[in-house]
């Protein structure tokens, strides 16, 4: 494939903007090349500024759910631009999203947008500690809840002492009231929340982890996690960025059936516009200025663009039947690249929960932090290169996500599939 004017593109945007991009995962670093700029997309297609195709498996980071330039999602935004970009007041528009999203998810009652999925979490998080009068949050290594200071701290930092910066700019007398323990670890987890020294404001955990690659709970650690928190006052928040409409209408909430004191949305709920959210029980949410203390705020929250994007995306999601044929198709991809992985000998862990993935290069499995950082990283990108060159785009880490979206066709998938199969006897010759 010829990537020439992409690499023009990049030499260029490397002068002016840091790495050249405007969030790091982009720059393809962990995947060893340059990134390709994208020109347009449409449904299941990207086009690179080279006019490349590729099958899309990155989503946008997971928003592109209905599939990109949805000709409903374009009518809408079009529409809404056509009256007005932004007004920094509340319009009608705003009522409905919330009113959707409240009524997706029982355990919000109330909800504030916000414009990213960053904004979302730290505001929920300071909300838990305004209303518990508490300081301590407790976060899971592996899990990613956006660029704030509160999160960025190195992993493991927990169990042996409270939060290391995980970023220079982070100050330390911020990061010790993190502390961050394994995913997936009961008697850790138990431990920690019973520590009478901590003083625990909340627990935020992505009940789904996608940002250690897709990692799933096992088996009764989420029903521990809402026992105990419940048990202990403390505030359970789930960061349902990724997870929020991506599983089925519910979120992960409705899927595993646990109910969390506040959530957080993203990506989604925003149709691939800037918008993120937290929302939860009204007894909580009414602390949020100008009803209560804690304050939030946003020049762009509830824009009415992006509320016209978000309000068009739920519409189509409510389609009867959409989940039912997204999972379904998930469910026959996910078992023809296992056979691919079977039939070619190559070692690969695929977790999967409905339409959201990753090829783990390890024959372990993968429930942790820890046993996720033991996936061949270097495999990983040889692989990303190849399917690269064959049209496929993945996502640029080991440690992503893959999404099945609704647009990618049976042609895409067989496609990805013949792709795949090469890359890995590719791989095995090496
Ligand atoms: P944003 O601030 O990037 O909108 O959302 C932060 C965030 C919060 N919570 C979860 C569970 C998330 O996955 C994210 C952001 N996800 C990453 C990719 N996994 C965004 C990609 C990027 O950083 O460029």
């Amino acid at each position: 494939m010829d990537f020439s004017a992409s690499s023009k593109l990049f030499e260029l945007a490397k002068k002016i903007i840091p790495g050249g991009v405007n969030s790091p995962v982009r720059a393809c670093r962990s995947v060893g090349c340059d990134p390709v700029f994208i020109a347009r997309a449409s449904g299941s297609t990207l086009w690179d500024a080279d006019g490349n195709e590729y099958v899309d498996f990155v989503s946008s980071w997971g928003p592109m759910i209905v599939g990109h330039a949805h000709p409903e999602i374009v009518a809408a935004v079009s529409l809404a631009a056509a009256s007005g970009t932004s007004f920094g007041a509340p319009t009608p528009k705003e009522i409905d999203l919330a009113s959707m999203v409240v009524e997706a998810l029982p355990s919000i009652e109330k909800v504030r947008f916000v414009n990213s999925g960053t904004e979302a979490t730290m505001s929920a998080v300071r909300l838990a500690r305004g209303y518990t009068g508490r300081k301590v949050v407790i976060k899971f290594d592996g899990c990613y809840h956006g660029h704030a200071d509160s999160f960025l701290v190195k992993a493991g930092s927990g169990v042996l002492t409270l939060g290391i910066p995980g970023s220079p700019g982070v100050p330390e007398d911020i990061v010790k009231h993190t502390v961050s323990i394994p995913y997936n670890d009961v008697s850790v987890m138990e431990r920690t929340l019973r520590d009478k020294v901590l003083d625990i404001a909340c627990v935020i955990v992505e009940p789904i982890a996608g940002n250690m690659g897709c990692v799933p709970p096992q088996p009764g650690f989420l029903e521990k996690l809402r026992e105990l928190t419940s048990e202990l006052g403390i505030v359970l928040i789930f960061d349902e960025v990724i997870t929020g409409f991506r599983l089925g209408y519910g979120g992960a909430q409705h899927y595993y059936n646990i109910l969390p004191d506040l959530t957080c949305l993203g990506k989604i709920i925003g149709g691939g516009l800037p918008v993120g959210a937290y929302g939860g029980k009204a007894e909580i949410m009414n602390l949020v200025a100008p009803d209560g203390p804690v304050y939030q705020a946003g020049t762009l929250s509830g824009n009415p663009l992006a509320m016209a994007a978000g309000i068009a995306t739920l519409k189509i999601l409510q389609k009867p039947g959409f989940y039912e044929q997204l999972n379904a198709k998930a469910d026959r991809f996910a078992d023809e690249l296992r056979g691919v992985a079977k039939r070619t000998g190559m070692d690969v862990r695929l977790n999967r929960v409905e339409s959201m993935m990753t090829s783990f290069f390890t024959k372990e499995p993968v429930t942790h932090f820890e046993s996720a950082m033991h996936a061949d990283t270097k495999r990983y990108a040889q692989h990303y290169r190849q399917m690269l060159n064959g049209g496929i785009y993945l996502a640029p880490s080991q440690f992503e996500v893959a999404f099945i979206s609704a647009a990618q066709s049976d042609d895409d998938l067989e496609k990805t599939l013949k792709m795949t199969e090469w890359s890995f006897k590719k791989l095995l010759e090496k």
